[in-house]
């Protein structure tokens, strides 16, 4: 069967656009999943630790028959190959790929907790996922009510 998911993307070092860009361009090259649309890219205050550079963002949407498993093991394995490293908790990295919402799934398990926990409160991934899905569910109201209720005025758009 064939899921619909929304990947988040970020980075923060090492030509941040540059990591992003590149890491679309392996998620559609991953077995079983075709890249259906990638969102604009857009510069955002870090959430967190305030001495960091900011981040770059956005979202992309895949159609895949990857289990949430094999997905999120192969989204690892090319943060991995971007050399990310964990610094510290809510610090800076070299590329973030985060499963938001996995078709209709909701999961608790320990290495897999959807939709993303957090997504619903964060403007970076708001924004870029409003662009692809506003009428997307997530955690009981809509990606574009969400929206509404964020502050997003520490999002620049970067280009598409
Ligand atoms: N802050 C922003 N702006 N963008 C991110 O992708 C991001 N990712 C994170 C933390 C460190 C929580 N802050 C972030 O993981």
């Amino acid at each position: 069967m064939t899921s619909k998911v929304y990947i988040g993307l970020g980075s923060n070092l090492s030509e941040p656009l540059m990591q992003v860009k590149t890491a679309v361009e392996q998620i559609a090259t991953l077995p079983e999943t075709v890249l259906v649309a990638t969102s604009s890219w857009y510069r955002s205050k870090p959430v967190g630790p305030q001495d960091q550079p900011d981040f770059v963002n956005g979202v992309a949407e895949i159609d895949t028959t990857l289990g949430p498993m094999a997905l999120l093991d192969a989204l690892q394995e090319l943060e991995q190959k971007h050399g990310r490293q964990r610094l510290r908790h809510w610090g800076e990295r070299t590329l973030d790929l985060d499963i938001i919402v996995y078709g209709e799934l909701s999961t608790t398990l320990p290495r897999l907790l959807l939709p993303h926990p957090f997504a619903y409160q964060r403007g970076f991934v708001l924004q870029p996922l409003a662009e692809l899905a506003p009428e997307l569910q997530l955690s009981g109201k809509s990606v574009s009510s969400w929206l509404a209720a964020v502050d997003t005025s520490d999002l620049r758009q970067i280009g598409a």
